[in-house]
């Protein structure tokens, strides 16, 4: 007897381990078979793994295994994120050592994914912080800056005076340091950065190409990019209005960037960032000013902190003169809403038309100029007082643009500027700008890739020679105190010139992390390789990653310096393509309900017990007894301790269940809600596939059934549904709609259970046998990317000897799902000569005429008229000649 419930503890640790032991899903790159890559992003290992990598990690697999049965050679690697700030945290914290604390944690996440039944071929496993890694990381850097692409240049950064670090501008809350709540610094630093912006018009541009990527997505690194067509223009300083302050800036002009020049008639003022030279120059003559400028310098010059900030500004008593009107003086002022990095600095503003001029001028008493007259209304009674107007239009107030539409303004103003001269210059010139900045790599941190220099006084800066990578860190370093400890080591950083021989020392800087997540898939491709970063012939075949899936918050940075990163490979050798990833999906998070102590405390959900009362449902925490308040559904995070623990549930429910439930609740794109309701369905439908499954045996029997010729109305309707259902999960796995394959699976299985419902006889004749064994294969293959461990099992109560996991996938005959049509047997004088399909509701008259058009029956009449048609309607046709 097979036992009534399915055990998936034994059955998940006796699959994982013959699996292992038959390297199932070992990958072999010159395996002939159509390659497919699919590739989850890889986790940081912080510890331990959480609901969402669960959920991203399911939605790979079932990909993965669904290929592999499709026939296709699949890549399904993993590795580990695995340098980063939390590790020197948690060493601050714990006197433990980065390294100690992240291998462990990899040891910890590596058993628990594998406790997930994940089809990864894990002997190409990678660590980052693994100088076999990250050795490779450092001949790209060598690489990219033998090729021009990587420079060294001062820039501004948030320096934390207490941690003696630079901040990312997320770290900065508030203007304070995220960790030591110091008030952050600008410090400007001497910094190396990769030259992205090289590729600014093509990672733009092969955007298009993506297709199968989310628009969204496209959207976002579009308007990242930021490409915008607009105009340099010059205004000439009036040298009466601050004779000082201009000689000795020695400026006699004001150059600024706009895209609407259209609107120039519409100026109001001009606007200085903070931090520009003219500002400068002029806060030299006033201490007011000065300390403007540093006001505004600790609000941070971060995006964020700009357009939160109320829009202010000093009038630095500068006068320019309007382009076109020699007697028309605009006033200069230095703002806060400016930034130094875009543009040149510097704009004219027009309130009328952009709505922080328009705060601005109303806050300063400046006055308002529509130049664009939306259409349709009178440009005689047409103001503006609370809200810029950027709509299209017609052109007022604007003397011989006036009437012109907004484009051709702009053309007529450029042609002018362009002719027009201010110091034997054109005055206007037109310009393409884009918002995307060189990608600052230095980070002040131990825990990263070392970057590969040496800083010698007589030569300068000189690459580490390939020979000597990797540039290992040292191991002997404390963190007791703060601030970079390679900076502190005694020994590390000196070291010979490796020209000159001379005294010299290493940079202490390393990478952003984001580096070393910008080429782990092409490592994949051939982590054995030792001698260079990838062999460019299997990468070449393995790359691009057919199916990526990850997160949408890696949508900027992560998705685009890995674009980046593959073309600047391609340049120097390693790989020949350009872009990393053909498909794209990203996936909704794992969100559940919150609890609050009356106190105020957070409360884990595994504290509590839910009741459904008689007026809605109430809280309990279990220890104790008092009731507490249930909060919204939110994002699974430590601080609402709405989490639940990925190993609790694998160790409760299983695996599959788990993996099963987490595909099953919501469109893979939405957020799913993590239910203890939710959880035991899922068990529910386990153990109810298990039941059919081994009653479906019990039908079939031993020795399975060859192929029928005719099938009975039941055992045909069986196969209909088996094969409509394998067509439909076919249909919607490529579109990684995993909840509608799962609805279909429960169709089926609804479907199968009646039909076991339904046999009385102890006999069963051979078609209906067949069919059950059919679509009991089906039914396994079904759910078998989703279920793996429960697959096998019943591929095996199936009488099957194989694995699942490597068996094809079977064929759907979409001949026999089109349920509108029946296909019936046309005799002649009885004997059967023919097959005929045709519509299940066709009337007799329709059916005598196809049958008596089939070539078989035309054959046998030989131009003769039949004597007599008989028709059977859906059973058969015979023809008496
Ligand atoms: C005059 C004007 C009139 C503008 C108008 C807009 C509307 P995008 O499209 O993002 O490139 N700008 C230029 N440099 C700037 C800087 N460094 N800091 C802050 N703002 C700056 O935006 C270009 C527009 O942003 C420019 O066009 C300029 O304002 C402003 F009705 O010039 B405009
Ligand atoms: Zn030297």
């Amino acid at each position: 007897m097979r036992p009534e419930r399915y055990n998936a503890r034994e059955a998940e640790q006796k699959w994982q381990k013959i699996w292992a032991e038959r390297a199932t899903f070992q990958t072999h790159s010159d395996d002939p078979r159509a390659k497919y890559y699919v590739l989850e992003m890889f986790p940081y290992p912080s510890g331990r793994i959480h609901m969402g990598h669960v959920r991203n990690y399911a939605m790979g697999d079932v990909v993965a295994r669904y290929k592999r049965a499709r026939g296709f050679n699949v890549l399904h690697p993993m590795g580990w994120d695995a340098f980063g700030m939390p590790a020197e945290n948690a060493a601050m914290q714990n006197k433990s050592h980065p390294a100690a604390w992240t291998y462990s944690n990899i040891d910890t996440m590596r058993g628990q994914l594998k406790s997930m039944g994940l089809s990864l071929d894990w002997s190409r496993e990678i660590a980052t912080c693994d100088p076999s890694y990250y050795k490779h990381q450092q001949k790209l850097f060598l690489d990219f800056l033998a090729a021009g692409l990587v420079t060294r240049k001062k820039s501004k950064v948030n320096w934390d005076p207490v941690d003696h670090t630079v901040l990312a501008n997320e770290q900065v809350v508030e203007g304070r340091g995220w960790r030591s709540g110091a008030i952050v610094e600008q410090r400007e630093l001497t910094q190396w950065f990769f030259k992205i912006t090289d590729y600014a018009e093509d990672l733009l541009k092969a955007l298009d190409g993506l297709d199968r990527w989310p628009e969204k997505v496209r959207l976002m690194q579009r308007n990242w990019i930021g490409r915008s067509e607009g105009m340099l223009v010059r205004f000439a300083i009036d040298p009466a209005s601050a004779p000082q302050i201009a000689t000795e800036a020695g400026a006699q002009e004001l150059e600024i960037y706009t895209t609407r020049p259209d609107t120039l008639f519409g100026a109001k003022f001009m606007a200085l960032a903070p931090d520009h030279p003219l500002a400068a120059a002029a806060a030299r003559h006033d201490p007011k000013l000065q300390a403007f400028i540093e006001e505004c310098k600790r609000v941070g010059t971060s995006l964020a902190a700009i357009e939160t900030a109320e829009k202010k500004g000093y009038d630095t008593g500068l006068r320019v003169i309007h382009p076109f009107d020699p007697t028309w003086r605009l006033p200069v002022y230095v703002a806060n809403f400016v930034l130094m990095d875009y543009g040149t600095g510097a704009i004219f503003g027009c309130p009328a038309h952009d709505q922080r001029d328009l705060d601005f001028v109303n806050a300063y008493g400046l006055g308002v100029t529509p130049v664009v007259c939306p259409p349709g209304v009178d440009p005689g009674s047409f103001v503006i007082e609370k809200e810029a107007y950027d709509g299209d239009g017609t052109m007022i107030n604007s003397r011989f643009l006036d009437g012109m539409t907004i484009e051709d303004a702009k053309k007529e103003i450029a042609r002018r500027l362009e002719a027009q001269s201010l110091g034997n210059r054109p005055q206007g010139k037109r310009q393409v700008n884009f918002k995307l900045r060189d990608w600052g790599i230095s980070r002040q941190r131990y825990w990263g890739c070392p970057i590969p220099i040496i800083h010698c006084e007589a030569c300068g800066v000189v690459p580490v020679p390939a020979a000597d990578l990797p540039v290992v860190l040292p191991e002997d370093v404390s963190f007791d105190l703060p601030g970079n400890p390679l900076d502190r080591h005694p020994t590390w950083k000196h070291v010979a010139c490796p020209q000159c021989g001379g005294k010299a020392r290493r940079e202490t800087d390393t990478m952003d992390t984001f580096v070393d997540s910008s080429w782990y898939f092409a490592r994949f491709t051939d982590p054995w390789n030792e001698t260079a970063p990838t062999t460019p012939a299997i990468a070449n075949h393995w790359l691009p990653v057919d199916q990526y899936i990850g997160g949408v918050e890696h949508a900027i940075l992560h998705l685009l310096y890995s674009r980046f990163f593959t073309r600047a490979m391609r340049r120097c050798g390693h790989l020949a393509l350009d872009e990393p990833f053909a498909g794209l999906f990203t996936q909704g998070m794992v969100v559940h309900e919150t609890y609050r102590h009356p106190e105020g405390q957070w409360i884990a959900p595994a504290e509590v017990r839910v009741e459904a009362g008689t007026d809605g449902r109430r809280a309990i925490l279990i220890e104790g007894g008092v009731e507490i308040e249930i909060g919204p559904i939110e994002k699974m995070s430590k601080s609402k301790r709405n989490i639940v623990d990925p190993d609790d549930i694998i160790a409760t429910y299983g695996a599959d269940t788990a993996r099963w439930f987490m595909l099953s609740d919501s469109p893979p794109e939405r957020d799913v809600i993590w239910t203890e309701a939710g959880i035991q369905g899922a068990t529910r439908q386990t153990q109810r596939l298990w039941r059919l499954v081994c009653e479906i045996e019990r039908i079939v029997g031993a020795g399975r059934p060859t192929m029928p010729t005719a099938f009975s109305a039941e055992a045909h309707e069986i196969r209909q549904a088996a094969h409509r259902a394998l067509a439909k999960v076919e249909d919607e796995v490529e579109q990684l709609r995993f909840n509608v394959c799962i609805a279909t699976i429960y169709e089926l299985s609804n479907i199968l259970g009646a039909a076991v419902g339904a046999i009385e006889k102890s006999e069963i004749a051979d078609d209906l046998r067949f069919a059950f064994a059919e679509a009991g294969d089906i039914l396994v293959h079904l759910f078998a990317p989703m279920m793996p461990h429960l697959a096998e099992e019943c591929w095996s109560v199936l009488g099957h000897e194989t694995l699942v996991a490597e068996s094809a996938w079977p064929i759907a005959d979409r001949a026999l799902i089109v349920q509108s049509q029946i296909t019936i047997p046309v005799q002649v004088n009885g004997r059967k000569r023919a097959d005929l399909t045709i519509d299940r509701d066709a009337d007799v008259k329709t059916v005598e005429a196809a049958a008596l058009a089939l070539d078989a029956v035309r054959r046998a009449l030989d131009n003769r008229p039949p004597k007599k048609v008989i028709v059977v309607p859906q059973r058969i046709v015979n023809v008496v000649i």
